[in-house]
């Protein structure tokens, strides 16, 4: 990508540092003060947490380092770093009540814009393109996405609403096959892209077949009824062992009555909508789906090429469609609804090949344990990827109906624990292709 002039760069910037707030303070002001300071469940924080946590990261990468500013609030570093802190003790932490939070994310940003205005885009690798400014809209919005997860946990009537998503426009069925061949994996040359992500590599794979859309309701529904979650040969060993103990029977948030499945969210209670894609299941659940399916799950290399790779220039891009920004008419994205649209919502996001909805609506779990590409190096700290490099965590891509466009591409990357599905986590299926159809 090109470098824009300054003044460009600086309006783009102040446009998504906005956006991010506003969503942050939609986010936290949907509910009361007893809410806010509340854990809604042991595995997340309480909002208030996050909403200081996101000033006190702007603080410490804009406010000081970047700007070379006097710390707003040194005395609560301590607090804020996640690292310290497991979530499930942070209620119990002296933290910001909710109007200090407020507050101080306040003065944090006045001292960003002041210091954005004189600011020039060029010398330290921080600064460079405007870097740690992405970095930190890309934080921001990734802890919303948090917050809205949080707010799908919480009991109580509804506080949150949006248009339903859009229905399906065309029918989206079957697979695609992925020709052999290499693609760049990755970028060294996206100005925002994150540590993980780069640096863009060569990466070769043989003839592969992809499901065109995500596993939708009535699919996994086919799978549930089958009595997918009480036959252990279509799970891993520890996939079993979770499913058994943790009591799994059906997909996060799911509920059966008289006349059949739906789910609850965002404290509504809705009837499942068969063509939407499945959301909340673990990496786990996904795997023995896609057992019971006769496939396996996509690597993440997989997954990529079928979002980026050109056909015709051999060339990769930023999204399946090409290098243009996310509009409404390519994907479900930014909490613009509160759920995943149809399969075949969104024929102008579909890839040249026909995959369709790989951004946006539901993260997609793949079967690639999150490690660092050759060459990697951590920028600008350890703590935001290299830390969770291991088999511990796998890898998921393409971004949920609550994620930003700032912080989704075809490159980049999220991670989870395998038993994790409190997430707006789905999948999709694959397989190698056979020899009658690589011709
Ligand atoms: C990339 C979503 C796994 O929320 O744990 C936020 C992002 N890192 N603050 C997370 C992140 C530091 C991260 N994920
Ligand atoms: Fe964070």
């Amino acid at each position: 990508q090109q470098s824009q002039p300054p003044e460009v760069l600086r309006d783009r910037i102040a446009a998504v540092l906005g956006r991010a707030r506003d969503r942050s303070i939609l986010l936290t002001e949907a509910v009361d003060d007893d809410d806010l300071v509340r854990q809604h469940s042991p595995i997340m924080s309480p909002l208030v947490w996050d909403l200081a946590h996101v000033g006190n990261q702007e603080e410490l990468w804009l406010v000081r380092d970047v700007g070379g500013r006097e710390p707003v609030r040194h005395d609560i570093d301590e607090l804020y770093d996640a690292f310290k802190h497991p979530r499930k003790d942070r209620p119990a932490l002296p933290l910001l009540g909710p109007g200090e939070a407020r507050t101080y994310v306040a003065t944090v940003r006045d001292k960003v814009f002041d210091l954005l205005d004189g600011i020039r885009f060029d010398g330290r690798r921080l600064v460079a393109d405007g870097f740690a400014f992405g970095m930190i809209a890309q934080h921001e919005q990734q802890h919303d996405e948090t917050m809205l997860a949080t707010h799908q946990l919480r009991t109580g009537p509804p506080v949150l609403s949006a248009p339903p998503p859009p229905a399906a426009a065309v029918p989206v069925t079957g697979e695609v096959l992925i020709p052999a061949g290499p693609f760049v994996m990755g970028s060294s040359t996206d100005p925002w892209a994150l540590d993980n992500e780069r640096p863009g590599h060569l990466v070769d794979l043989p003839a592969y077949v992809l499901d065109a859309a995500p596993v939708t309701n009535a699919e996994y529904l086919a799978f549930v009824a089958d009595g997918g979650y009480t036959e252990p040969r279509w799970w891993s060993g520890p996939g079993w062992r979770h499913r058994s103990s943790a009591g799994l029977s059906a997909p996060m948030h799911w509920r059966r009555d008289g006349t059949g499945w739906g789910y609850r969210r965002f404290g509504r209670f809705a009837p499942l909508v068969p063509d939407e894609p499945v959301v909340h299941v673990g990496y786990h659940e996904a795997e023995a789906y896609a057992a019971w399916a006769g496939k396996r799950l996509p690597t993440e290399a997989e997954w990529e090429k079928a979002a980026r790779w050109d056909p015709v220039s051999g060339r990769s891009r930023r999204y399946p469609w090409g290098d243009q920004d996310p509009t409404p008419e390519h994907a479900n994205l930014g909490q613009r609804h509160l759920a995943p649209a149809p399969v075949g919502a969104y024929p102008a996001g579909a890839s040249p090949l026909g995959v369709h909805q790989l951004i946006g609506d539901v993260w997609e779990w793949t079967s690639s344990p999150f490690q660092g590409y050759p060459g990697f190096t951590a920028f600008p700290y350890r703590e935001y990827s290299e830390v969770f490099f291991g088999p511990d965590h796998r890898v998921l891509r393409g971004g949920s109906f609550g994620t930003d466009p700032v912080a989704c591409r075809s490159t980049f990357r999220n991670w989870d624990l395998p038993i994790r599905r409190q997430i707006f986590s789905g999948f999709r299926c694959a397989r190698y292709a056979r020899p009658d159809e690589v011709g």
